[in-house]
């Protein structure tokens, strides 16, 4: 009997041991599901098949994949945990909820070689023992569709590989200075206008002179797309959380409908990166208007309980010299720069809770007051997360110096120009979420992490991978493992036998620096 380590699995479970023997799957397998919903037989059958790359027809009774979702399991097993059982006799798993089963097949995956494309001539599987449940509940990614303009296929790709991950939350920024990327049916300018900036940045923002490429950059994912993707997501139960950027990173809608600006100057969708006073809203109860409209067919393209209104980066010292903001700010009375801020975050917060969701927002939303039901998605350093879970507020750790995948990950001279910042694997894997300035009471708010890849250097699809890749796996283990016994060289042990998975499935990783250095 040996333990977790030796098998080759990632996010490491919380007990995995090796039996004697293994059980032979192929082509003639027979899969049976038992679960209420129809709905969940064909996601969970058409993951099986995919993962297995086997035909798996459905049987009735006994069948050589048994999966089996009992409600009454959640005690022992919680919502999204499971048991993974492979006898010579077959393979059971056994969940309380579907995304268990899913995630018990992700977890099966691991245990057959790391190339499936041969066919189906079967794979042998060793026997095992398994029990698992993730540590947080919230495990994400966030991918920038508007800095770079992102395919179809490849947001697909993403929710894939995630789900790959046991992770359960995509959060999908969608609209910032550089281009508006969902379709608002009330506003179309939005993508008329916003979705498309002249061109694009070449080498670094701090690199004298500028230099561009002189080519048109953009696109937009329609609606009907959106809830394709939507769909693609909770049949890997993902959900997708939407942000939409308010009230600073907002140049592409004003561009669209510059009465939402605060300077009397047209604008176009930014062909910089970073952050500029013009780039925030007004507060005028038109322009709160204006984004209550576009969050309503935002609620109603995303069942996410969760929506994202961005929040960061709104520039105050911009807002201490502008007419407009003053004057707004005296009319209502408010203190100062702050206080209209979260007066403006407040508006978003009444509407999304008057529709049963609940906003989301980068820790900015916390100064000048943190409205009632808010999340706090806390980037900038754990101050965010410990002042937000003591105020009895759910936060989401995405902490810049250890989940933001567009840093380097190894020296600057030898790696593809990235924004800044060094963030090599062996970081990533050390990142400890709970803060240890929380009591156990408060840490219940940390409902967990997220990695982001902000694509204001990445371009490429291949690239991409590049930058997600292995980092997102070691984060992958912070979200759904315990801490304890975590242990980097083990860990580079199993993420050996991962790669090997990645690049069956053409996934462009970064390879591995040797280790011990
Ligand atoms: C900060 S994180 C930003 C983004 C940039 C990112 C680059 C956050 C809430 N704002 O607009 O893309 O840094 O790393």
């Amino acid at each position: 009997m040996t333990q977790a380590e030796s098998l080759p699995l990632l996010p490491k479970p919380i007990r995995a041991e090796r039996r004697e023997g293994s059980y032979r799957v192929d082509a003639t397998t027979q899969l049976s599901i038992q679960t209420s919903g129809s709905e969940d037989v064909r996601r969970l059958s058409s993951a099986a098949r995919s993962t297995l790359n086997l035909p798996l027809p459905l049987a009735q009774g006994s069948a050589g994949i048994r999966i089996e979702v009992d409600a009454a399991q959640e005690n022992a097993l919680g919502r999204e945990g499971y048991r993974l059982s492979v006898t010579a006799q077959g393979v059971c798993v056994i969940s309380a909820q579907p995304a268990g089963a899913f995630y018990a097949i992700q977890t099966l995956r691991q245990l057959l070689p790391a190339d499936l494309s041969a066919g189906s001539s079967g794979w042998q599987i060793p026997c095992v023992e398994i029990e698992d449940r993730p540590r947080f509940a919230w495990r994400g990614m966030m991918l920038d569709c508007c800095r770079h303009f992102w395919p179809l296929s490849f947001v697909k790709r993403f929710i894939d590989l995630i789900a790959m991950h046991r992770m359960n939350s995509f959060h999908w920024h969608l609209t910032d200075d550089q281009g508006w990327r969902i379709e608002i049916r009330k506003y179309p300018r939005l993508t008329e206008i916003g979705a498309w900036r002249r061109e694009s940045l070449v080498g670094h923002l701090k690199d004298e002179p500028r230099r561009f490429d002189g080519q048109r950059h953009g696109g937009f994912y329609t609606q009907e797309q959106i809830r394709e993707i939507v769909a693609y997501a909770a049949d890997r139960y993902i959900n997708v959380m939407p942000e939409i950027e308010m009230p600073g990173h907002a140049r592409a809608a004003i561009a669209a409908y510059p009465e939402l600006g605060c300077v009397d100057y047209p604008l176009e969708p930014w062909t910089l990166w970073g952050i500029s006073g013009e780039n925030t809203v007004n507060a005028d109860d038109s322009t709160i208007r204006f984004f209550q409209d576009v969050l309503a067919e935002v609620v109603e393209l995303f069942p996410s309980k969760f929506i994202h209104i961005g929040g960061d980066e709104a520039n105050k010292d911009f807002w201490v010299n502008n007419p407009r903001i003053q004057s707004r700010i005296r009319e209502l009375g408010l203190k100062d720069e702050h206080e209209l801020q979260a007066w403006f975050i407040r508006q978003m917060d009444e509407f999304l809770t008057d529709r049963g969701r609940r906003l989301v927002g980068w820790d900015e939303i916390r100064e000048g007051g943190l409205a009632a039901g808010a999340v706090v998605m806390s980037w900038r350093g754990p101050e965010g997360a410990i002042e937000g879970a003591r105020s009895g507020h759910d936060v989401v750790m995405a902490h810049t110096k250890y989940t933001y995948l567009d840093h380097y990950q190894g020296p600057p001279e030898t790696e593809p120009l990235a924004i800044h910042g060094f963030t090599p694997l062996e970081k990533a894997y050390a990142f400890d979420p709970i803060p240890p300035e929380l009591t156990a009471e408060q840490a219940r708010h940390i409902l967990g992490l997220q990695a982001q890849l902000w694509t204001e250097y990445i371009a490429e699809p291949s690239h991409a991978e590049y930058m997600i890749f292995p980092r997102a796996c070691a984060l992958s283990e912070v979200m759904w493992s315990q801490p304890e016994g975590r242990d980097f060289g083990e860990f580079r042990q199993r993420l050996v036998p991962h790669l090997a998975r990645l690049k069956a499935q053409n996934v462009n990783y970064r390879p591995l620096d040797p280790y011990p250095a």
